[in-house]
């Protein structure tokens, strides 16, 4: 399949089973699963036509794992990166690293030293624990900044971590004073 297709099916799912499901007048359960067949009905009829195997290729090929099956590739959801406040992705609490990292730019860093990272308009605030992906992630606004996180004293001191299927480590926010800011 051409890549540049697949790209555009993978941003449509993106914003359909994140952001706006009912762009296509879909539903998503509580845990943001939708149902495979009626995804690719109503997707057709909203104009972004694909097949079952096009829409496996995608979920397989996709360069984040932004998607996932269940077992019987009867329903799909994105992993994480939602803005749907009441989807419960169900994820587990679990100890992070020493440090994770945090990917921004300039223009963020006043509001960022007063208040810490703030999950803004998603579900929660998105770390990762190497520089590379910090850096792609930054690098989507400008020049990018990284920002060391002390994420075990945060998890010592009784925030609660957890890693989405594709190894996004999520928190709901990180207070200024467990970042380390280089001046
Ligand atoms: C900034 C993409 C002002 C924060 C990426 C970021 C990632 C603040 C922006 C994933 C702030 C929010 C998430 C504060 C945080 N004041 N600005 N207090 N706290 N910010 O897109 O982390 O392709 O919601 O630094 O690759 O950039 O969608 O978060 O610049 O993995 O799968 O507010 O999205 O993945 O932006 O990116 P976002 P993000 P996908």
């Amino acid at each position: 399949m051409n890549e540049k297709k697949i790209k555009r099916i993978s941003k449509f799912l993106s914003l359909i089973l994140r952001h706006n499901p009912d762009k296509i007048n879909l539903e998503l359960d509580e845990n943001g699963w939708a149902n495979v067949d009626e995804l690719l009905s109503k997707s057709s009829k909203g104009n972004t036509r694909f097949s079952m195997e096009t829409l496996e290729e995608v979920v397989e090929t996709n360069d984040k794992k932004r998607f996932a099956f269940n077992g019987d590739k009867t329903k799909i959801r994105a992993n994480q990166g939602h803005s749907i406040k009441t989807i419960d992705l169900e994820l587990e609490v679990i100890e992070p690293p020493t440090f994770l990292y945090h990917g921004t730019v300039g223009k963020f860093m006043q509001s960022i030293r007063g208040k810490g990272l703030q999950k803004m308009s998603r579900q929660h605030v998105h770390l990762s624990n190497d520089l590379e992906t910090a850096t792609k992630v930054g690098s989507r606004r400008g020049h990018p900044i990284i920002l060391s996180v002390r994420s075990k004293d945060m998890y010592d001191a009784g925030h609660a971590f957890y890693q989405s299927e594709n190894g996004v480590w999520l928190t709901d926010e990180v207070p200024p004073e467990f970042i380390d800011f280089k001046e």
